[in-house]
């Protein structure tokens, strides 16, 4: 029998189930055909909010300094989280994304068409997370990008150093003074709820939160309502001169040019993904996705670097 790990009673971790020959869990497959005495376990409505509360309020208390914070979980900041979280369990990270729906594009392929083209070598990031493809020669196919972006995903959530505030903008850097006269390092973000975000113009006063981190690896993507948060920050606060902003189509080009151009933007900042495509006049690729991940897999390289000088 294929054996089921999974938590159950308070305190307890791990529990170990049998399965039934076609694959379900025993007490899965004990509970169907019963439904006429089943109740759920008795529950105060005062319980489940706490249950909820107490978890948020200690993550929020426990990642206000953080080690790493990584803006944006598109497909290039679920590579990075799911990159650094491995190589690096004991550092504390923190996923921040707008959206109540962590993921970015990569809910499609294209369009609205479900499959999702890599091309390699990204297979090897697909190996690496467990999703399976097509191999077409010089490129593969998800069956659909939903696949590869919940895969990646629930691997990221399942990591114990790993935290997701989703429905959270980071509204501005923090910064401390670097190096040259008027040149900074980033030192953290500052983050408010996106709907509060959303309406600084009609409401008064919302005064944003913090986390502090040494390192901060921006992935927001290229520009748009959401999109290019960090690097245009960085125009309005003089550490780059303008953004050269995103070229056409070139899928040949965009993606080389994405994973290399993967770096230390200002100290401190690591910039994946299209926002890079943003600072540097690079070309967009449209409807492939080998770069976000492997352009993830860099950034946290990068992390790891600049975290450990
Ligand atoms: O919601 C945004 C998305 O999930 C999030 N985000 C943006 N600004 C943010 C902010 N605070 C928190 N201020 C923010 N979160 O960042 C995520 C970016 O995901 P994405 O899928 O847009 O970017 P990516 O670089 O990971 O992937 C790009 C995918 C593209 S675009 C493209 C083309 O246009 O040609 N081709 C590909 C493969």
């Amino acid at each position: 029998h294929a054996q089921l790990a999974f938590a159950s009673k308070k305190g307890q971790d791990v529990a170990v189930e049998d399965r039934t020959p076609e694959g379900l869990s025993k007490p899965l497959a004990d509970l169907m055909g019963h439904w006429d005495n089943f109740s759920f376990a008795p529950i105060r409505e005062s319980t489940v909010s706490r249950a909820m509360t107490r978890r948020y309020f200690a993550d929020l208390d426990r990642h206000a300094e953080s080690d790493i914070v990584i803006i944006g979980a598109g497909s290039c900041g679920l590579s990075a989280a799911y990159t650094l979280g491995k190589l690096r369990p004991d550092l504390r990270i923190t996923l921040i994304e707008a959206s109540v729906s962590p993921g970015g594009g990569a809910w499609l392929g294209g369009q609205l068409f479900s499959a999702m083209v890599l091309r390699k070598p990204a297979d090897i990031f697909l190996r690496e997370v467990g999703v399976a493809y097509e191999d077409e020669g010089d490129y593969v196919v998800v069956k659909h990008a939903a696949l590869f972006t919940s895969t990646v995903l629930s691997k990221v959530l399942a990591m114990e150093n790993v935290k997701l505030f989703n429905a959270t903008a980071v509204e501005d850097l923090i910064t401390r003074p670097g190096g040259e006269e008027g040149a900074v390092r980033v030192a953290g973000v500052v983050t408010n709820w996106t709907l509060v975000s959303m309406h600084h113009d009609d409401q008064s006063c919302m005064d944003p939160n913090t986390i502090n981190a040494p390192v901060v690896i921006s992935t927001t993507g290229h520009d748009g309502p959401f999109g290019a948060f960090s690097v245009k920050r960085l125009v309005s606060m003089k550490q780059l001169e303008q953004l050269e902003g995103m070229r056409g189509l070139d899928m040949q080009r965009a993606e080389d040019a994405i994973v290399k151009n993967t770096r230390e933007i200002v100290p401190g900042l690591i910039v994946g993904g299209m926002e890079l495509s943003e600072i540097d006049g690079a070309n967009r690729m449209g409807p492939t996705f080998g770069a976000m991940a492997l352009s993830g897999v860099k950034a946290a390289e990068e992390a790891i670097r600049v975290f450990d000088l």
